[in-house]
């Protein structure tokens, strides 16, 4: 094949090699592999400066992971408003057609530590920095729509239940023990929030095919200041799209960058991500109108009762320089907005407004993280702050305090009609109470929404995680507290759940009484969206000149990658994996060429291979005149034009054979 990596190799630039290695200031260096002795056997001297400068600086390379999203990749992009949307915000960056913003995206899992896996069953964060002309603006949002939780201060206890359990820091990244699930029966609030979690909305395909959900409620102001209530959604354009948990699982061994490694290479090879960015809006008059409380961050606002107004298309077009200066280093605060955008009181909100710039400060270890690079606003900034930890700015003159008149007051604030933030007048009365609205107490209506508006066989994904999960706890009595819990969303779910975790059956029968449903929170039910970027594995025999259907696949927008029992040659092309360093799991998709030895298709590793794509109901195309053991034949093509339209549907759910 041709090989995109190799491509991809030459393409790094390589420092000019007249450059002279020098010391961090600046001293060049006759040497750097012997350190500084007394002696050719002799200790190392202290006098040896070049080594302490090297040695520090590595000991120091680590800062800290983030408390929650600690593992996560990003890209660069750009933002295009469709067109003006001043009637509802002003916005500079959504106030003209075709006007383009930079932006930098983080995706992340929110459980795991740095170095843990892709593709463990998690909620996924969805950040976005978009360097507008009026300041820094950061959605920061996840994949799910609603939170665990109500108020922020409840924040370090849900985190801390998630989290590896403090006696012995078992389990990485999962969610699949005690002091989770103790969590969530004890703090029913989460039950809307589990129902996505045990879905297949935690175990997505890729970054390229997730929704992005801003979940608290957020202000928009116009320039007339009349405010709405917005949520934010970014729908990508590849459609919404999930593994299987077995698929999962064994992708976190065989590739523990799937996610990573997939968004990184779809950008080298061209094929960029793409989201919509939508707003659902609910006017002031409107704040009662809905059976749920809009301010509330467990519920959802049905969009078949609010719907999505789209503004805009953000592509992802560029990949990081350097992992560390960029994705690590960049710091999102949901208080980074511009004018325009405002806040509501929605108490996880709050709590978020303080906790963002506080993470910061430990972690990028004091308060000029927004000099470093990646986080610097593209337009100018000015004001009277000073020093500190890793102050880069050289400010110049006598002047650091406003007001002053050595220098003519300046920098000095402006006018709201001359661009300056003016936060939205609310009217707010009450008492100081540390409480709760009544009208946050409803958990269990919009959880048994979800799970009416699934499809059958979403249903099933959704028993076989929660049984998986309830049944890795070990306390029996935490199991059956889960269990009661399920029946006011659904007795019939429970009681499967009961079955299969060996706890009693919940004694409720009865659901919270409501109906409702909302079908556009199902993933089956959306619509598929192409095949752009999908990964095929092609099974060839080394050596084999090429087969017409290879042609015929590569002139598609799908990724290609050769397989056979050797590395070999496959006609012109190189052969990318054998069976031994290629996985089913890692790809979307198989075609078996017809010059494969029909005696090795049903045999050893080609059989596994074929087996574990078909069990993870995946799209095969047999071009062989081997015939395939399973009961059915959906999803398995004997051309390359069949295999395409079936590899568009992504999964084959009536496989009941199917052991995934
Ligand atoms: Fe975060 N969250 N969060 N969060 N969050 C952080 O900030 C916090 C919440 C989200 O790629 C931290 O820089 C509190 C909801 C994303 O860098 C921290 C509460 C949503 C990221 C923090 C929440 C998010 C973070 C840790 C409850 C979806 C990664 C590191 C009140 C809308 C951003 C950091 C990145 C990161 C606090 C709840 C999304 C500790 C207190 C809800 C995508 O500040």
């Amino acid at each position: 094949m041709t090989n995109k990596k190799q491509q991809q190799l030459q393409t790094y630039t390589v420092n000019d090699d007249k450059q002279a290695l020098t010391t961090n200031q600046g001293l060049k260096l006759t040497e750097d592999e012997h350190s500084l002795k007394l002696g050719e056997r002799g200790p190392t001297l202290l006098e040896d400066f070049h080594f302490r400068e090297k040695m520090t600086h590595f000991d120091h390379e680590r800062i800290p992971e983030r408390v929650v999203h600690a593992r996560g990749t990003a890209a660069h992009g750009i933002f295009e408003s469709y067109g003006d949307a001043s009637d509802i915000t002003k916005a500079d960056f959504l106030s003209a057609k075709g006007k383009q913003t930079p932006t930098f995206t983080r995706f992340s899992t929110v459980a795991g530590s740095r170095g843990s896996g892709d593709t463990v069953r998690d909620a996924r964060g969805f950040a976005t920095k978009f360097y507008t002309d009026e300041g820094n603006y950061d959605l920061v949002g996840n994949n799910i729509p609603v939170f665990f939780i109500q108020d922020a201060i409840k924040f370090p206890d849900f985190v801390h239940a998630v989290k590896p359990e403090p006696h012995n820091e078992i389990p990485q990244a999962q969610s699949a023990h005690d002091t989770f699930w103790d969590f969530i029966a004890a703090n029913q609030e989460s039950a809307h929030m589990v129902m996505w979690h045990m879905s297949d909305r935690s175990i997505p395909r890729s970054y390229r095919m997730m929704e992005g959900f801003g979940v608290n409620t957020y202000r928009f102001v116009n320039a007339k200041g009349e405010a709405r209530f917005v949520k934010f959604h970014w729908k990508p354009v590849l459609g919404v799209h999930s593994l299987v948990w077995d698929e999962a699982q064994k992708i976190a061994g065989k590739d523990p960058d799937f996610h990573r490694r997939d968004l990184y290479d779809a950008i080298e090879q061209g094929n960029y991500p793409e989201y919509e960015l939508g707003v659902q809006i609910i006017e002031e008059k409107d704040e009662f109108a809905f059976d749920f409380d809009i301010l509330d961050p467990t519920k959802i606002w049905p969009e078949e009762q609010v719907p999505v107004r789209l503004l805009g298309k953000m592509t992802l077009n560029r990949n990081v320089d350097n992992f560390f200066a960029e994705t690590e280093q960049v710091a999102f605060h949901v208080g980074h907005v511009v004018p325009g955008i405002d806040f509501s009181n929605d108490p996880l909100l709050q709590g978020r407004l303080f906790s963002y710039t506080d993470t910061q400060l430990i972690r990028l270890g004091g308060p000029n993280f927004h000099e470093l690079p990646i986080n610097k606003p593209v337009c100018p900034f000015h004001n009277n702050q000073r020093d500190g930890y890793g102050r880069q700015t050289i400010n110049t003159g006598p002047v650091s305090y406003h007001k002053n008149s050595i220098q003519h007051n300046a920098p000095a604030p402006v006018t709201e009609a001359a661009g300056g933030y003016a936060h939205y007048e609310e009217k707010v009365e009450g008492r100081k109470v540390r409480a709760r609205s009544k009208s946050f107490e409803d958990h269990f209506s919009q959880a048994r929404m979800f799970w009416l508006s699934m499809t059958a066989t979403e249903q099933q994904h959704i028993i076989k995680a929660f049984s998986f999960e309830v049944g890795k706890v070990t306390r029996k009595e935490i199991r059956q507290q889960v269990v009661d819990m399920l029946a006011n969303i659904c007795p019939q779910l429970a009681t499967e759940v009961a079955t299969n975790v060996g706890v009693q059956p919940p004694t409720q029968t009865k659901p919270v009484d409501y109906e409702k449903t909302s079908p556009t929170v199902s993933q089956l039910r959306q619509p598929k969206k192409g095949i752009t970027g999908r990964k095929v594995a092609v099974i060839v025999e080394a050596g084999a000149s090429v087969n017409p259907a290879l042609k015929e696949l590569l002139a598609t927008d799908v990724v290609v990658e050769l397989i056979s029992a050797t590395q070999g040659k496959y006609g012109e092309h190189d052969i990318d994996h054998t069976f031994d360093t290629a996985a089913p799991v890692l790809y979307d998709g198989l075609v078996v060429m017809a010059d494969y030895k029909e005696d090795a298709i049903a045999a050893g590793k080609c059989q596994q291979f074929i087996d574990e794509t078909y069990n993870h109901y995946k799209t095969i195309a047999n071009l062989t005149a081997c015939k395939l053991p399973y009961q059915t034949n959906v999803g398995i093509a004997s051309d390359i034009k069949q295999f395409l339209t079936d590899l568009a549907e992504h999964r084959h759910w009536l496989r009941k054979d199917a052991l995934g």
